[in-house]
């Protein structure tokens, strides 16, 4: 979806969101692929996904995607995807040039026109499962993998010196003071280039700049005095543009600092209560390519409901919807894609490999959002292995590595036997109390045994996060039983943990309740009679964002909270 702002206003961009031509290949290996005999007999809209329309509902197999474009210019070309689900090969002009794994993270492919001629652009998606070409996704996570060109593509023109990326890290508060480095790269060497940096429109940086190597970096620390801090009260963002040679970046960046101190998390200082859900990006009409008005809904939804906190489970999250965070300052948790990985994935190199390079990827593109607080990985996987460690300290470690100045954590469900929490600087846990086990009597003491576990273990003395905790309840299905699957049953549930957690005891600083609203799972899920309609039916909202009971009683308390807090 496109952004907030315009990253670029020298940089010649042109936007390939529209109309693409289509055709749905099916059980077809990509190597076997003739692009001239296929025959594109349908339309697809981009960014969106195939599969959420009525014609492929439900298909799994190879896609191709089709568009003619004029590059701007002549010369380097880049090529932008913000997420192709889940799979995708990419060709220009015939010739295949790249291919990628992983949906929901942003990405780039360079290539180089010689005239000024259209294009042509085909792009195979593939939405099958096939551990070998894309091990990040796997066909008994609980969530529809839905496939296609399902964020932003554009195509950008870059000059003889381009700017990659650009990284803003908020120092120091008192005078406001960033850190902000760039990645370049040059045709060239030894040429002189300007190169300024402007915030809210002042200049505050001019330099010019001899280019020794066709990569690099450069980084500067610049203060800003006077500039207004961000906080969820009072989310001030400025705008800042970078410029090199005839190329330039925009970013918009909220000035904060995040620590974790005494068990506490602080935003400038200041303590956080964390209240919110887990929310998929996920609508039955659109997939995962949710249309701008219903991110916008969704966390107008969540405000109404008296939330500060969303954790992004479990993929990095749309650039869109963390712009309107950082507009509206609600905090997020941003993490990788994983569900439930097992050891057998955690020694797997190849596994490792494609989880760091998607961290990477995840990091670069979310990286300048105020909003995100924090980085998570591998949700509920075998942290509680004594052979998952290696891969929780070098998922983690690469984290810290690209990005020191957020706390990392994952979603622990193994809060009795853990081997890997002493690597976090939060210690997040999923638990059903009440639902997979116990009544809703029990989740005080499962949630004070979880406690005591944890200072047992000497990791009590870290921020403690409910990161997942919550019922099914079937949208509009009330009886006087107030069982299983009633929408009752979910308010009550959701009432205590509310009660548990931060009102007739101090127990966690944060908690996100699973889940935000209903949404399709896997057409495989192993677990029919635990996901009736194919869904996870654990939101607040439906599907279709309908309230059900449960949402006046977190309104009710989380507005309580909030008031007093
Ligand atoms: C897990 C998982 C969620 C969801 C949830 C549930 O904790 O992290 O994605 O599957 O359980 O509904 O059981």
């Amino acid at each position: 979806m496109p952004r907030r702002i315009r990253e670029h206003s020298l940089r010649p961009v042109l936007d390939l969101a529209g109309f693409w031509d289509f055709a749905f290949l099916g059980e077809v290996e990509p190597d076997e692929v003739s692009l001239s005999e296929i025959t594109f007999n349908d339309r697809m809209m981009v960014p969106g996904n195939f599969d959420a329309t009525p014609a492929y509902a439900g298909k799994r197999g190879l896609a191709a995607y089709r568009t003619t474009v004029r590059p701007l210019q002549v010369g380097q070309q880049r090529l932008m995807l913000d997420g192709l689900h889940h799979w995708g090969r990419i060709f220009v002009n015939g010739a295949a040039i790249a291919d990628h794994h992983g949906g929901f993270t942003r990405f780039y492919v360079d290539f180089n026109v010689a005239d000024p001629k259209p294009i042509e652009l085909v792009i195979l998606i593939d939405n099958r499962f096939d551990y070998q070409r894309s091990p990040l996704h796997q066909p008994y996570f609980d969530w529809y993998h839905y496939g296609g060109i399902a964020r932003g593509a554009e195509l950008h023109a870059l000059g003889s010196a381009w700017i990659d990326a650009l990284r803003i890290s908020t120092t120091a508060l008192n005078p406001p003071t960033i850190e902000l480095s760039l990645d370049y790269d040059s045709t060239t060497i030894g040429s002189d280039l300007p190169f300024t940096i402007s915030v809210n429109e002042d200049i505050v940086l001019s330099e010019t700049i001899t280019l020794t190597d066709k990569a690099g970096s450069l980084t500067r620390t610049l203060t800003l005095p006077g500039a207004a801090l961000w906080s969820p009260q009072n989310p001030n963002l400025h705008q800042l543009q970078v410029q090199l040679g005839s190329d330039d970046m925009r970013e918009r960046i909220g000035l904060r600092q995040i620590t974790v101190v005494e068990g506490e998390v602080r935003l400038n200082n200041q303590p956080l209560q964390l209240l919110g859900f887990n929310r998929h990006e996920a609508h039955p009409e659109f997939g995962h390519a949710i249309p701008a008005a219903i991110h916008f809904s969704d966390l107008q939804i969540l405000q109404d409901m008296g939330c500060n906190f969303v954790r992004g489970s479990h993929y990095p999250q749309d650039r869109l919807f963390l712009d309107l965070c950082d507009e509206i300052g609600f905090l997020v948790w941003n993490e990788s894609i994983g569900w439930q990985h097992t050891s057998d994935h955690l020694t797997d190199p190849h596994f490792l490999q494609a989880q760091q390079q998607h961290i990477d990827e995840m990091v670069a593109m979310s990286t300048n959002h105020a909003s995100v607080i924090m980085w998570g990985i591998l949700n509920e996987s075998h942290s509680n292995r004594i052979e998952s460690r290696p891969a929780y300290e070098r998922l983690l470690g690469r984290l810290r590595e690209l990005d020191a100045s957020r706390p990392v954590t994952y979603a622990c469900n193994h809060p009795f036997d853990d081997e890997c929490l002493d690597l976090v600087d939060i210690v997040s846990i999923n638990c059903y109390p009440g639902w997979y086990h116990g009544g809703i009597s029990y989740i005080p003491e499962h949630i004070d045994n979880i406690i005591t576990r944890l200072k047992e273990t000497g990791q009590g003395h870290k921020p403690l996060i409910i990161s997942e905790i919550g019922a099914g309840a079937i949208y509009g299905w009330r009886d006087n039983h107030q069982g299983h699957w009633s929408e009752p049953y979910q308010a009550q549930l959701l009432e205590k943990v509310i009660d548990t957690l931060f009102v007739s005891g101090k127990r966690a600083m944060g908690l996100a309740i699973w889940q935000y609203c209903d949404c399709r799972t896997a057409e495989d899920m192993p677990k029919p009679l635990g996901r009736p309609r194919n869904f996870n039916n654990k939101g607040v909202v439906d599907e279709y964002r309908r309230p059900k009971q449960a949402y006046e009683i977190v309104k009710r308390m989380f507005t309580d909270l909030r008031k007093s807090g």
